[in-house]
């Protein structure tokens, strides 16, 4: 056992009993009530999921195993000379809950590199799709073809998987799945956009590597350590968390399971909303001639965009109800690095009339900017223009959560998940509706 595991293991036996005891003793303490609005309205803040990796408060954002954003940020070790934490430390801290030291990252990093090898089918399941797939649809179909090696199937099916030990199983292929993800993303990129593919590198952190097998210099590196840690986890609730740990609760392993959560990402109202808010400004640029916008006109083009019946991507959330702090550290980060670019430019200009419009058109509970308002245009400036493949980035960051998440839920004997449905005319009954 390698000692990221064993840390691992430790955490698990310490947190075993406070489950256990919470439904020994407590199973039947009320925590929320469910209303019609919520049974019919997307199940908007019931309370009935658990998970210790991440919290999001609607006010405050995310926090990763207690820390915010920027204490994450101060807290995660980080390569020489760098400002942004190696990426292996944050999967540490999400899996084990303990901030890493630099001898921790270097495990991590040792174990990414010992499984990181990508076999030829995967190549040849995503070439085969051809280069008019969308990179999302080639980076669900490789993560899945790579199913046939999950350690969890063969223990499952030697009968040596059982409630106890099934997490082990469940990291392996975790550990095994997240290894080639970087790979993977860049070789959608390389094979859809670009000649031929550049091999990765041993020596580099996972955030530098990413980037020179994308081919794209300093300090892209940086900007792919920040973008992977902000994307990395957003509590249980949003689709692509809750589509992987519903499904892995079903025992399906983590190939499954992630492809089941990048499927969920591929959505506009969701990760797909990144590449949607370039092509939304693009929209803009292009009507504008190339010119940038007055404030008017972007109140104009909002409200035509609105009054067409769409939504504006990159603004409004299920949960937070202001500014998204993973906006803000991209915004700072812009703000020092790509301050005259134009697309940012235009991204603050956006955030100044945005708010204030849709305040005005009154539908939206949140106003503000989420994540996806900004990322693409840091990726637009470092060189990557094809924005429908900015959902893989968020992709290969949210992996780091979701597939952290799946291997507690194993460990701490999460059941299949089975919501009960009921039927319009039980609504009815329920609120006393006797007319129909
Ligand atoms: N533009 C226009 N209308 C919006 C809006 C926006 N950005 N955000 C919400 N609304 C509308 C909703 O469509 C809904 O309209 P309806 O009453 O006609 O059905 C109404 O406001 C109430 O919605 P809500 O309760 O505020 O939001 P929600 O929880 O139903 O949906 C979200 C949340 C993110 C899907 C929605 O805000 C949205 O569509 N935003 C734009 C897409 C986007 O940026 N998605 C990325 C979110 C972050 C992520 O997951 N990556």
């Amino acid at each position: 056992m390698g000692i990221l595991k064993e840390t691992l293991a430790r955490k698990i036996e310490e947190h075993r009993p406070r489950t256990t005891r919470l439904l020994k003793e407590f199973g039947k303490v009320k925590l929320d009530e469910v209303t019609i609005a919520q049974a019919l309205g997307g199940m908007r803040g019931i309370k009935s999921l658990v998970t210790d990796i991440s919290y999001l408060d609607p006010f405050e954002g995310i926090r990763f195993r207690g820390h915010t954003i920027p204490e994450t940020m101060e807290k995660l070790p980080k390569p020489p000379g760098a400002e942004m934490p190696y990426v292996e430390g944050h999967f540490y801290h999400l899996l084990t809950g303990e901030l890493p030291t630099e001898e921790d990252v270097g495990l991590v990093n040792e174990q990414f590199t010992r499984r990181k090898h990508v076999p030829q089918y995967v190549f040849d399941t995503i070439t085969g799709m051809g280069k008019d797939s969308h990179p999302m649809t080639m980076f669900s179909a490789g993560i899945l073809s790579m199913q046939k090696e999950s350690e969890f199937v063969k223990a499952y099916n030697a009968g040596t998987a059982n409630r106890y030990n099934s997490w082990e199983f469940y990291y392996e292929d975790v550990m095994n799945c997240m290894a080639k993800l970087p790979e993977i993303g860049a070789f959608i990129y390389r094979y859809k956009y670009k000649d031929k593919m550049i091999p990765s590198s041993d020596d580099l952190d996972l955030g530098g590597d990413f980037a020179q097998m994308m081919g794209i210099d300093k300090p892209y590196d940086e900007v792919m350590r920040m973008y992977f840690i902000i994307h990395s986890d957003h509590e249980s609730g949003n689709v692509s968390a809750h589509a992987t740990h519903l499904v892995a609760s079903a025992l399906s392993d983590a190939y499954y399971a992630l492809s089941a959560g990048i499927n969920g990402l591929a959505g506009p109202l969701h990760g797909l909303a990144n590449q949607e808010v370039l092509r939304w400004i693009q929209d803009v640029l292009e009507k504008m001639g190339g010119q940038i916008p007055s404030k008017e006109d972007l109140v104009k083009f909002c409200w035509d965009t609105l009054n067409s019946g769409q939504v504006i991507p990159g603004y409004g959330h299920a949960v937070l109800r202001k500014t998204d702090p993973r906006f803000t550290a991209q915004r700072e980060f812009a703000l020092k690095y790509l301050p005259e670019d134009p697309i940012f430019k235009l991204v603050s200009a956006l955030y100044e009339v945005v708010p204030d419009v849709l305040m005005e058109h009154g539908r939206a509970k949140n106003p503000w900017p989420n994540v996806d308002a900004h990322s693409g245009c840091i990726q637009w400036y470092y060189g990557v223009r094809e924005y429908d493949f900015y959902t893989v980035l968020f992709g290969i960051g949210r992996a780091l959560g979701v597939l952290a998440n799946i291997v507690w839920d194993r460990a701490l004997g999460y059941p299949l998940e089975r919501p009960k449905s009921v039927t319009t005319a039980m609504l009815e009954t329920a609120a006393g509706i006797t007319d129909q």
